[in-house]
């Protein structure tokens, strides 16, 4: 009997540190410290676009392609759409922001194409530069889940670069979605259909966005997941250890770290668009890790 017990508290005693050392798989938030003609929230990485009036024309954006995009959470993205302008549309928007030139000064009013879920009262907060926020309604008493135009604030304008945003952390949510952005001269704004042509878009050729450095003490392996919309560019997710040797890294591959282990791991995210053309799209970017306990 003692040498059975015995046997018994040795297998428990060599289980036991097994146990204790079960690694677990945790997502790992990503921040940049280096944006060069990129902005990047975390889980969508794009060039950055600014838009430019032409003349008189109206001043004309695509919500998807605002100049700054921060979506509520991880899971929601850019959609595409055939019924919506431009093919696709933004939702669950934590914030938004469209810089833009203003050629001919005056009084506009905004118009938003969205579409909202239900019959029932919608509204978001916007800005012009450092104004006041405004509340603005969106919906009340129109359908469900039709695209339509609805009236936005009223803003007078002057000659040069302006920023319109959509404050966080509840720039455009709830589940309705925004299509198109148009500012319009007041007592001129009527609009039907897809609305006037977007403004003047000016994005870099390339930019890139690297990560801060992720401490891999306790990571076992990683995981890096995410989507590419190319947009007829070209988006490369890279690795490294050392931000001098980089490795390419193919959404959902599971990455071992290698021994003996560097002390820290970076991201790259490198977009090239097509001349002319809009920024690719890397977006649902999501981290996970198999991660050791930390020790007692
Ligand atoms: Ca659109």
């Amino acid at each position: 009997m003692f040498r059975i017990i015995n046997l018994v508290l040795f297998a428990l005693s060599c289980a036991l540190p097994a146990l204790a050392l079960e690694a677990e798989s945790l997502r790992i938030p990503l921040r940049f410290e280096a944006l060069d003609n990129a902005v990047a929230d975390g889980n969508l990485v794009r060039l950055r676009r600014e838009y430019a009036q032409e003349g008189a024309k109206p001043i004309v954006f695509e919500a998807e392609e605002a100049t700054i995009i921060e979506l509520q959470s991880s899971d929601k993205r850019i959609v595409k759409d055939d019924q919506a302008s431009g093919g696709h549309y933004l939702h669950y928007v934590k914030k938004m922001e469209y810089a833009f030139t203003v050629e001919t000064p005056g009084v506009y009013q905004v118009r938003l194409r969205g579409w909202f879920p239900r019959k029932a009262f919608y509204c978001h907060m916007e800005r012009m530069d450092d104004g006041g926020t405004s509340q603005v309604p969106d919906s009340q008493s129109n359908d469900p889940e039709v695209w339509f135009w609805t009236q936005g604030a009223v803003y007078e304008l002057a000659k040069g670069r302006h920023e319109y945003v959509f404050p966080s952390p509840n720039a455009f949510c709830a589940g309705a979605r925004l299509d198109k952005v148009a500012l319009l001269p007041l007592g001129k704004d009527e609009v039907s259909g897809l609305g006037p042509a977007c403004s003047l878009i000016t994005t870099p050729a390339s930019g890139a966005a690297v990560t801060k450095r992720i401490n891999l003490r306790r990571i076992r392996s990683w995981r890096l997941n995410y989507e590419v919309t190319a947009n007829g560019g070209v988006a490369a997710v890279e690795y490294s250890f050392d931000k001098a040797k980089w490795f390419p890294t193919p959404s959902g591959a599971t990455v071992e770290a290698p021994a003996p282990k560097p002390r820290f791991l970076y991201f790259r995210f490198t977009l090239t668009s097509q001349p002319g053309g809009i920024s690719p799209w890397v977006q649902v970017v999501e981290l996970s890790a198999l991660v050791e306990p930390a020790s007692r």
